[in-house]
């Protein structure tokens, strides 16, 4: 069967939380429901460190967004309700909605905390699929007291774009016939993997919508973007054969590494730090994954072993971060006995925002 023909009899439901960690909070304190809420470090008057994790939609409106300096944040809205993460509630309300998706017995596949795409083909036609998502937002909002943002279409990423395009509490349909109406006009910001560099640098070559990049020559954006230029031009064509299914989920990335002779080098306890670090970084960075827990395992001689963790304020996939993180741990638990062992691990995952999979800049 022709490539294209088979996407076309896809019918692909994306569905995103609005808001996510903001709804959960003002749905726990109805006091603060309709007030800008941000979620993330804290401001300290201003003067706080750190970024914004996300805010509701009334925060947005003064501007405040996602990774933004707090600071900042505060300067733009300082009367805004301001709210440290609360990992375990976020974790529990995401398990629920996930559980509202598969109790559909559909082909699904989590990619956040907040989102999650079901391959509803089986319902054969976009009205069915349309009636579907109109049910699941309903029990989202009647049986957790939340809103989503759902999108339909023929593949995952033009179904993510369409969950995008009328948030909060949108639904978004993308027929096969409407596909190339739907994606032309389109800023190439909208694209998952086109993020402010991409989209600058796609600026200056005069393509500025989904249509001047599909029509610009291919050629000349492999020399300037690589190969990821081809899974581009195919994404936006509406062709992509990526299915919807449950990916093994990786639970934690570790390394150790035995010295050929006991040690209480310090020189040498930092460096082999270092090279652990570097290589679970990158295993981190293969698997698409940001984290929050560091864990530093230290092996003495006679087969003592000590382990300590420290799970930080935001999942991050910085080198210098878990660097930093695994020294200072190392400093808490090295007692000067000589080292025979030396094991870093990294866990609590999230997925990296899809965003930056396609397009690395
Ligand atoms: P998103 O779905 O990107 O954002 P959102 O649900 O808050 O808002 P939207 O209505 O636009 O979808 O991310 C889901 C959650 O992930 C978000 O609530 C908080 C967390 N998050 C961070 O901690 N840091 C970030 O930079 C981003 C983008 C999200
Ligand atoms: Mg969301």
């Amino acid at each position: 069967m022709e490539k294209r023909s088979m996407d076309q009899q896809r019918i692909i439901l994306h569905l995103d939380m609005d808001s996510f960690y903001a709804s959960v909070e003002m749905r726990e304190n109805p006091e603060i429901k309709g007030k800008p809420v941000v979620i993330g470090a804290d401001p300290k008057n201003g003067t706080g460190r750190g970024v914004v994790s996300t805010c509701s939609y009334e925060a947005r409106a003064f501007g405040i967004r996602s990774a933004m300096p707090i600071s900042q944040a505060f300067v733009l809205c300082p009367h805004a309700v301001f709210l440290p993460p609360q990992f375990p509630r976020y974790a529990k309300a995401s398990a629920e909605v996930m559980a509202i998706l598969k109790s559909h017995n559909l082909p699904f596949q989590q990619v956040s905390i907040d989102e999650a795409f079901l391959d509803v083909s089986t319902l054969k036609s976009y009205s069915e699929a349309t009636d579907l998502a109109v049910r699941i937002k309903n029990d989202i909002r009647t049986q957790l007291g939340l809103t989503g943002s759902i999108g339909i279409a023929p593949t995952k990423v033009v179904a993510k774009i369409a969950s995008d395009v009328n948030k909060p509490d949108g639904l978004t349909v993308v027929s096969p016939e409407n596909l190339h109406s739907f994606l032309a006009p389109m800023p190439v910001r909208k694209i998952p993997g086109v993020g402010r560099k991409a989209e600058a640098e796609l600026f200056e070559m005069g393509i500025r919508t989904i249509k001047d990049l599909a029509e610009y020559d291919i050629q000349v954006l492999i020399a300037r973007f690589g190969r990821s230029a081809i899974s581009l031009q195919t994404i936006i064509s509406g062709i992509d054969d990526d299915i919807v299914e449950e990916r093994d989920t990786v639970k934690s990335v570790s390394r150790e590494t035995t010295f050929l002779k006991d040690t209480t080098d310090e020189q040498v306890i930092a460096a082999t730090i270092d090279a652990l670090v570097r290589d679970v970084c990158r295993n981190l960075s293969d698997e698409s994954l940001r984290c929050r827990t560091v864990t530093i395992k230290v092996r003495y001689h006679g087969f003592v072993t000590k382990t300590k963790a420290k799970t930080l304020l935001h999942y991050t996939d910085d080198e210098k971060t878990v660097r930093s993180c695994s020294h200072s741990l190392m400093r808490d638990i090295f007692d000067g006995c000589p080292v025979r062992l030396l094991g870093i691990r990294l866990s609590t995952f999230e997925k990296r925002d899809a965003r930056q999979m396609i397009l690395k800049l």
